[in-house]
Order: C-alpha cells, then sequence, then structure tokens
C-alpha cells in the first residue's frame, strides 16, 4: 500500500483530516514520483539482461548450485531458478513504484524461507542471486538512482539473512 492510501485508511479510521505530518510524507512520495518510476521503468525494460548478467554472476559465484547434486542442476532447474530471480526483480519494482516495501514482503517474503528450505534451494545462494541483480541494475542506474533501488534489494537480502 503506497503512503497515500495508508494515510487515508488511517485517517478515515479515526474520520479526521489528513495530517500534516501525513501531508508531508504524501508530499515528499509525491515528489519522488518521477524517480521511482524512472527507476522502475529501466528496471523493468532491462529485466531480461539484469536477470541474465545476474545468473551468470551467480553461477560463477556458486557454481555448486548448478552442478550435479545441486538444486539448479539441469536446464529444467536452472530456468527455474532464473524465473525465481525474475519474480524477485518483478516484486521490488513493485516496492520501487509504491515507495513501500509491503508487497515485496506479502508476495515474496511471507514463508519463503519453508518454502525454500522444503525445496532444498540454498537460500544464501538466492540471497546471493539479488546481490548479483543489485549489482547489474545498478550499472545501469545513476548513483543517486541506484541508491534507491538497492534499499529494496537489500531488503530481500536481508529477508533471506
Ligand atoms: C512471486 C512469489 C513466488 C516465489 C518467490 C516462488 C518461488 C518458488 N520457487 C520454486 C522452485 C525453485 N526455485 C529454485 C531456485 C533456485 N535454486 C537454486 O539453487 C538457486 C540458488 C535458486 C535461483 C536463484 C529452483 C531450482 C526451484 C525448483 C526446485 C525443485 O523443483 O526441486 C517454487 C516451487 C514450485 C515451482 O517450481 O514453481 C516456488 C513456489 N513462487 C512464487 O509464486
Amino acid at each position: 500500500m503506497s503512503v497515500i492510501t495508508k494515510s487515508i485508511v488511517n485517517a478515515d479510521a479515526e474520520a479526521r483530516y489528513l495530517s500534516p505530518g501525513e501531508l508531508d510524507r504524501i508530499k515528499s512520495f509525491v515528489s519522488s514520483g518521477e524517480r521511482r518510476l524512472r527507476i522502475a521503468q529501466t528496471l523493468t525494460e532491462s529485466r531480461e539482461r539484469i536477470i541474465k548478467q545476474a545468473g551468470d554472476q551467480l553461477f560463477q559465484k556458486r557454481p555448486d548450485v548448478v552442478s550435479p547434486g545441486g538444486n539448479a542442476y539441469g536446464e529444467e532447474m536452472t530456468a527455474t531458478c532464473l524465473r525465481d530471480m525474475d519474480y524477485y526483480l518483478r516484486l521490488i519494482s513493485y516496492g520501487i513504484v509504491s515507495g513501500d516495501v509491503t508487497p515485496i514482503e506479502e508476495i515474496g517474503l511471507v514463508g519463503v524461507k519453508e518454502m525454500y528450505n522444503s525445496l532444498g534451494t540454498p537460500i544464501p545462494a538466492v540471497a546471493e542471486s539479488i546481490r548479483c541483480m543489485k549489482n547489474v541494475a545498478s550499472s545501469l542506474l545513476s548513483a543517486e538512482d541506484a541508491a534507491e533501488a538497492g534499499f529494496y534489494f537489500d531488503f530481500v537480502v536481508s529477508a533471506m539473512q
């Protein structure tokens, strides 16, 4: 939920106008809108490249996951692994647009450790894949935009610690 929706829900629950503090937060959300949309647009347009390059980096750093016995071994499993990376990049783009980590959390992080444990997927390697996507994405963005986007990538990484 964006800060706008959240503020309105809270204010209406108390049948009051938006407070000066809420209006200030909405103002800063609105004024950062162009930057957030620009970042999301770059990530969306470059998604194939980000996933391909980040996947190459991941499999170089963690050759075990694509070796016999590894969780992403074999064409089909490797494709599923890259698909998961695509899922997270998409969720990160939602977070950036809404200026809020809630969509990332609700769609992609609740119960994620249990899920990956039950699949035998090494969670540190998933976290590494997010770091690799952050690196590639950062190289496509200005320093300021990379810092903003970095917050959302880091959020996913820290949820997987
Ligand atoms: C949008 C929210 C969402 C997420 C996050 C999600 C993840 C997700 N990843 C899965 C599998 C998987 N995920 C991976 C991923 C990896 N294995 C590795 O070793 C690498 C470290 C890593 C890639 C970075 C693999 C290989 C599988 C298949 C495992 C198997 O079938 O044994 C599965 C099991 C069902 C399936 O195969 O589709 C789910 C539900 N699904 C969702 O709907």
